[in-house]
């Protein structure tokens, strides 16, 4: 059977690691979320995540080949998932290109791209929020989090272009309750 990948893409706080929890349960997919690895691997003490720390905490991408390398080992270790929600990646060109060569070696593409839509003032809103509570650095300072939203704006944003070219972009409002966002997300997925 085909398998459903969907790429679940937004800005900062636009509630990708939210919806990806129900999205995955409704419809039975893995979810991959490379901030979650690399939060694993930093809180493990690895190499690797001491790398990754130093760039987290200052908004910066880590480098492409560290996200592709964890992406494709799971992929590999998976054959026989349903599907997968990506959640936080791809985030370069780059890593989209990675990703569409590892998923036709297993005979699989992207399905869909679901594109969650919030204006800045609400994201720095929401991650300044769950930086008083979370202890994530990332999310404690301002000048960080407007970082982190440049760096998807220059680096990430262009790759609607990308997925839009093969026909598999969603825009999704992503401003509303949670509910009413995943509303949206399956109405897109089932269509
Ligand atoms: P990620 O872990 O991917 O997370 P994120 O962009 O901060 O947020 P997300 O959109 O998942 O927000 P969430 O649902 O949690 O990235 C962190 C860092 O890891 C990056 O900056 C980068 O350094 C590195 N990284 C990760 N992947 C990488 C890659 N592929 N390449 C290079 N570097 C990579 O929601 C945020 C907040 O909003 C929460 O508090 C939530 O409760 C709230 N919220 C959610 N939905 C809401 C709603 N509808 N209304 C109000 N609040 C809402």
């Amino acid at each position: 059977m085909k398998k459903t990948n969907i790429v679940l893409f937004g800005p900062p706080g636009a509630g990708k690691g939210t919806q990806s929890k129900f999205l995955t349960e409704r419809y039975g997919l893995e979810h991959l979320s490379t901030g979650d690895l690399l939060r694993a691997e930093i809180h493990a003490e690895t190499p690797l995540g001491l790398q990754a720390r130093e760039l987290m905490s200052a908004g910066e991408l880590v480098p492409d080949e560290i996200v592709v390398g964890m992406i494709k080992n799971l992929l590999e270790e998976s054959p026989d998932a349903k599907g997968f929600i990506f959640d936080g990646f791809p985030r370069t060109r780059a890593q989209a290109e990675a990703l569409d060569a590892t998923l036709e070696k297993i005979g699989s593409d992207i399905t869909l791209m679901l594109a969650l839509e919030v204006e800045e003032e609400e994201l720095v809103k929401r991650l300044l929020g769950r930086g008083a509570t979370s202890g994530r650095p990332d999310d404690k300072s301002e000048e960080v989090v407007r970082k982190r939203i440049r760096e998807y704006e220059e680096k990430t944003a262009p790759l609607k272009d990308y997925y839009n070219a093969q026909g598999k972009l969603r825009k999704i409002n992503g401003v509303g309750s949670i509910a009413e966002i995943t509303a949206r997300l399956t109405t897109a997925i089932d269509g």
